[in-house]
């Protein structure tokens, strides 16, 4: 028996592997989350570090990487993963995106040996928590303008400048940094004791508040040589990084999408008015009805999507039609579910104002609709409209 959800049974086109993997997360979370999540997000603190030691032990940071601890896991795992996370919070599975598809796939895929060696190994137990230095106060959808600069001093680089928005930062051991230099866009392993570093987080923040974002001002920062990613030429590495973590999102807004239409279902199948349960009107059918059948939709795409990953298909353009997809219809669903719950909507009781809130700053970061819309605009029409 599936799920009544899985209008279109793809459980069983899982494979065992696939699924024990998702039912392991989903347990984690389930024990150590849930329970707690409405507090952090009320209270606007995560016990990030803890989380990450015990994603960690469960091989959940960096899962979709080889060697130096990670666990190898098929992109499919890693998306289903990614799902369970961000059923329980967005700002819970940025946690796990930064790590490991930002910061950790960065030196993964452009550092040095000893870069890898230094860091990975502690990154994927969750001893080291990373970040990812790309937007800055000025310059977000446009990256190719960004301030931050590498200058050469003698055999060391000298970074000046600052980001923003910075998902880690305040808590992080390392930040890999991209900044301007004679040569083009650089990346730069930072540790974030260097002096010249400081974080500072940014509060006040009304999505995502069970995640720590930050800003960093870099003032006249010393690194040696061998702090510069080797393997990083031009923006196309930043960029090549986000489409890591935006894969991750395209599995992770169906599963805030299904954790609201789960409560949503429950709620109207249990509450009365006139006489009889909200799930027994009409208008409430039809509102079940076309969100679920958008959650399948979002569903199959972060399937297919998946498979063309496994099988070293993907290409970026095809990531920014899950992304933006995925991340639009469970915005949509999230807000239609809290019309269901009433007044128990607008309460931290539920999570489907949570979920709604966290999916306004997944809509803007890894790319705004705006411009994942004009990434498909470029490959259908031949025609550059960013700038
Ligand atoms: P453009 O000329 O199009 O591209 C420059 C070079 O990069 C290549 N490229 C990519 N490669 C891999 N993956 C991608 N997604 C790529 N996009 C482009 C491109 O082929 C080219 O290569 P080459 O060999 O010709 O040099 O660059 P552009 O300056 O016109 O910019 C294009 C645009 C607007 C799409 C890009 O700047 C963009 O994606 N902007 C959005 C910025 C963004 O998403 N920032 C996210 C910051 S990180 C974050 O938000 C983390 S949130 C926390 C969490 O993830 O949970
Ligand atoms: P802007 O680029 O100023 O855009 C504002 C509006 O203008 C948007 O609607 C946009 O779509 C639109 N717009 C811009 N250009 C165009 C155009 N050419 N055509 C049409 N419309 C356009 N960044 C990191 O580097 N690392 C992180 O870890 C990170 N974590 C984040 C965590 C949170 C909670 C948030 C909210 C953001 C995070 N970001 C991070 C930043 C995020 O990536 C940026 O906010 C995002 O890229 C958009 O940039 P911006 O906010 O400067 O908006």
């Amino acid at each position: 028996m599936t799920a009544p959800l899985d209008l279109l049974d793809l459980d069983p086109s899982l494979t065992e592997e696939e699924r024990q993997i998702r039912d392991v997360v989903r347990q984690l979370l389930d024990d150590r989350v849930r329970p707690h999540v409405a507090d952090w997000y009320e209270d606007g603190r995560v016990p990030a570090r803890e989380l990450a030691r015990e994603f960690g032990k469960l091989g959940l940071l960096g899962m979709h990487l080889t060697g130096y601890g990670c666990a190898g896991a098929s992109a499919v795992a890693y998306g289903l993963a990614c799902q369970e996370l961000e059923a329980a919070d967005s700002g819970v599975r940025s946690l796990v995106s930064v790590q490991g598809s930002l910061a950790m796939f960065a030196i993964w895929r452009y550092g040095s040996a000893e870069q890898k060696q230094h860091w990975l190994q502690s990154m994927a137990t969750g001893e080291a928590i990373g970040c990812f230095g790309l937007t800055e106060p000025d310059h977000g959808s446009d990256p190719a303008s960004m301030a931050t600069r590498a200058r050469r001093d003698g055999d060391d680089w000298v970074l000046t400048g600052g980001k923003m928005w910075i998902t880690n930062a305040p808590i992080a051991d390392v930040a890999v940094i991209w900044a301007r230099t004679d040569e083009g866009v650089r990346g730069f392993v930072v540790p974030m004791d260097t002096p010249g570093v400081t974080a500072r987080e940014i509060r006040r923040k009304m999505s995502l508040r069970a995640s720590v974002t930050g800003e960093i001002v870099l003032d006249g920062v010393r690194l040696p040589a061998d702090a510069q990613l080797p393997e990083a030429t031009g923006l196309k590495a930043p960029l090549s990084c986000l489409t890591e973590a935006r894969y991750g999102i395209v599995w992770g807004a169906v599963g805030a999408a299904r954790d609201c239409l789960e409560t949503t279902l429950a709620y109207a199948t249990t509450r009365t008015q006139f006489g009889r349960p909200l799930a027994g009107f009409q208008l409430t059918q039809a509102k079940l009805a076309d969100m679920a059948v958008e959650l399948v939709k979002g569903q199959l795409l972060a399937l297919h999507l998946g498979r063309l990953a496994d099988a070293h298909r993907l290409r970026p353009e095809q990531v920014s039609v899950g992304k933006l997809n995925n991340v639009r219809e469970a915005l949509a669903i999230a807000r239609q579910c809290r019309t269901i719950l009433g007044a128990n909507g607008v309460s931290g009781e539920y999570p489907v104002m949570r979920h709604a809130n966290n999916l306004e700053s997944v809509l803007t970061y890894e790319g705004t609709s705006e411009i994942h819309q004009l990434i498909v605009g470029q490959r259908l029409t031949g025609l550059s409209a960013f700038a």
